[in-house]
């Protein structure tokens, strides 16, 4: 039997590109997509849509019943930059939403569940590099807060009441159709934009600033990845680790330079460093590969020929 699938949050970076892949995978009308507001007009017009606040429970309810939804990926958040300018509204969405979707799992009326962690449950006492998949986790965000906590409820939903929940800590994830919104590594999405479009980029991050990152098309191919495979092999149920590529400012911009080299960038840092600095330069990601064959396919060259590529066609 097909799955019945709602995106919440399907609006958003991930979101958009999760919902069209979905809907090659399971049909159109099986997945439904939904958010706050219609700000992504080709994604609303594409197949099922619905305006959902992920605050309101019965709103996500009625539209899980409605459908007979029996998979929910909860895709909506407030990001590391935006939830330090709106802490309370960050603990708000981000526990809540979380809250609603593992009790409808919990009561029956869903039976799966994914929702995404991130690189920001580690904090400056977690070791930098090849972070271990367990280890020191004391975020100094709230959005690292509430992906930290809202890891521990996912585990404890899955042992305390077998709710098959699943997620990932996905590093900063670059792509060209959508922008992020709110994020620390935004950066690496916004440099593609402005190298083609005024060939240079002021960025807000040091140029020795070495984060995890991952090219959309791998971070689907693990959502996709994880949710497909056997329950039997999804040992870990707060989150896996997840790692594809890491980079600096500098580093990328080189790599951007091969394809304009009139490219210049020069660096700025604002309250964001102190985010990034807080986090992993590299993650140990072996307990996805070895559970359940996780594998990226895309390094820094590879992803800057199609990022380029494609920002080229865009914006002609
Ligand atoms: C952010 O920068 O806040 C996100 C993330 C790493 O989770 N992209």
């Amino acid at each position: 039997m097909k799955s019945k699938i709602l995106i919440i949050g399907a609006c958003g970076q991930i979101g958009s590109e999760l919902t069209s892949k979905l809907r090659q995978l399971h049909g159109i009308d099986n997945v439904i997509a939904s958010d706050i507001n219609t700000r992504n007009l080709d994604l609303v017009n594409s197949g099922p849509f619905e305006i959902i606040d992920a605050k309101n429970f019965n709103a996500v309810k009625d539209c899980c019943k409605n459908y007979n939804i029996d998979t929910v990926y909860l895709m909506a958040a407030l990001l590391s930059a935006t939830g330090e300018k709106y802490p309370m509204e960050a603990w708000d969405l981000n526990m809540n939403s979380l809250f609603h979707v593992l009790n409808l799992a919990k009561g029956g009326t869903i039976k799966k569940v994914f929702w995404p962690s991130s690189i920001a449950v580690f904090g400056p006492t977690t070791p930098n590099k090849n972070t271990p998949q367990h280890t020191t986790m004391e975020p100094t965000t709230v959005y690292g807060i509430t992906k930290q906590v809202g890891e521990r409820w996912c585990e404890y939903y899955n042992q305390r009441y077998g709710v098959d929940v699943r997620s990932i800590r996905y590093p900063g994830i670059i792509s060209w159709k959508t922008m992020p919104g709110g994020g620390t590594t935004d950066y690496a999405v916004e440099i593609y934009h402005k190298a083609i479009t005024e060939k240079k980029y002021e960025c807000f991050l040091s140029k020795e600033t070495e984060l995890p990152m991952m090219f959309m098309e791998d971070a689907i191919d693990a959502t996709v990845g994880i949710m497909e495979s056997d329950t039997k092999k999804i040992q870990i149920r707060s989150a896996y680790n997840l790692a594809a590529i890491s980079f600096t400012p500098e580093q990328i911009a080189n790599s951007i330079k091969k394809h304009i080299p009139g490219f210049q960038i020069t660096y700025k840092p604002d309250f964001r460093q102190a985010i990034a600095d807080s986090w992993p330069k590299s993650i140990d990601d072996s307990a996805a590969r070895k559970d359940w064959s996780w594998n990226h396919k895309y390094d820094l060259e590879a992803m800057t020929k199609e990022m380029i590529l494609q920002l080229k066609k865009k914006y002609n």
